[in-house]
């Protein structure tokens, strides 16, 4: 599921389904719009839009080499991240902070860490410039599977998603994680939202990550969403127990791959993230910010 536009960028963006290198609009104004529908309707509107296409050729739709993608979001759906859910990440915290215990403590109490990312006006995409705070020397890109979530708190799909944070921000003190998650290019989304129903074993996905620097590889890792922590329903409840989310919400559930200390992002770095039947983002890293 996209949001494209037609005619180079010039016209208005819309909601289609991507079957191969065809775009079939689906009759919604907004992606928004979807998020509002029980998983029962949106999956009857994606199936009778896959349907409609047939017989090999472009049917209503358009090439995909017609339009551009745009970030997968809009209206009021808003990104949210959980924290600490792998094992991995709690150990980068507590090695990099010296605030270990709030670590410690929040990947084995009951209430998991969530944090607001961005609304979805900040959402980055596939090839567009993502962020390194000038003010920070030690910035990570974090590789996580998102759900997508509607505004009934159904997982209805899959993203993925860097969750870059500026490190050494949050390593100075925990209480500054909104200035260490939340800037200008800081929140990455593939641009294709793949259906739930349409993943086998979403358990259970590979999750990779590479860091190109002047052409070379400078750091390779993978995880697998089987080693978190928490189920997604879990993340999903604990998301919705005290808020509403009108448009839906998209929540990233955390990382199970971090680079080493004192190994953090340089601008130019070119970062490919990808997961197993989701997607693949790679994204240039430029800087942002005022000097420090
Ligand atoms: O505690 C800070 C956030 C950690 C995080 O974003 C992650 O584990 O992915
Ligand atoms: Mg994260």
């Amino acid at each position: 599921l996209v949001r494209y536009v037609e005619d180079a960028g010039a016209g208005q963006a819309q909601v289609g389904l991507l079957d191969g290198d065809v775009v079939h609009r689906l009759p919604v104004p907004d992606m928004a719009t979807l998020l509002q529908y029980p998983l029962s309707e949106m999956r009857r509107l994606v199936e009778e839009a896959a349907g409609g296409g047939g017989g090999g050729g472009t049917g209503s739709g358009r090439l995909l080499s017609d339009v551009a993608l745009l970030a997968p979001i809009d209206g009021r759906t808003e990104v949210w991240g959980a924290g600490v859910t792998y094992l991995r990440s709690r150990s980068a915290r507590v090695e990099e902070s010296r605030h270990q215990l709030v670590y410690q403590d929040v990947y084995e109490a009951e209430r998991p860490e969530l944090f607001f990312k961005a609304p979805a006006w900040r959402v980055v995409t596939d090839g567009q410039p993502a962020g390194i705070r000038r003010d920070c020397d030690d910035s990570v890109a974090e590789p996580e599977l998102a759900l997508v979530l509607n505004r009934h708190a159904e997982i209805v799909g899959a993203l993925v998603c860097n969750d870059v944070t500026a490190r050494g921000i949050e390593a100075q003190n925990p209480i500054y994680l909104p200035q260490a998650k939340l800037y200008t290019g800081s929140c990455v989304l593939s641009p294709g939202i793949v259906p739930w129903w349409t993943i086998a074993e979403p358990e259970d996905l590979a999750v990779t990550m590479e860091i190109r620097r002047a052409g070379a590889v400078a750091f390779a890792g993978q995880a697998r969403t089987s080693a978190m922590k928490r189920t997604y329903t879990e993340l999903a409840q604990w998301l919705f127990r005290g808020d509403e989310y009108p448009d839906g919400a998209v929540l990233s559930t955390g990382t199970g791959i971090v680079p080493p200390l004192g190994e953090g992002l340089l601008p130019g770095d070119v970062v490919t993230v990808a997961i197993d039947q989701v997607g693949t983002l790679t994204n240039e890293m430029v800087e942002v910010g005022a000097v420090s």
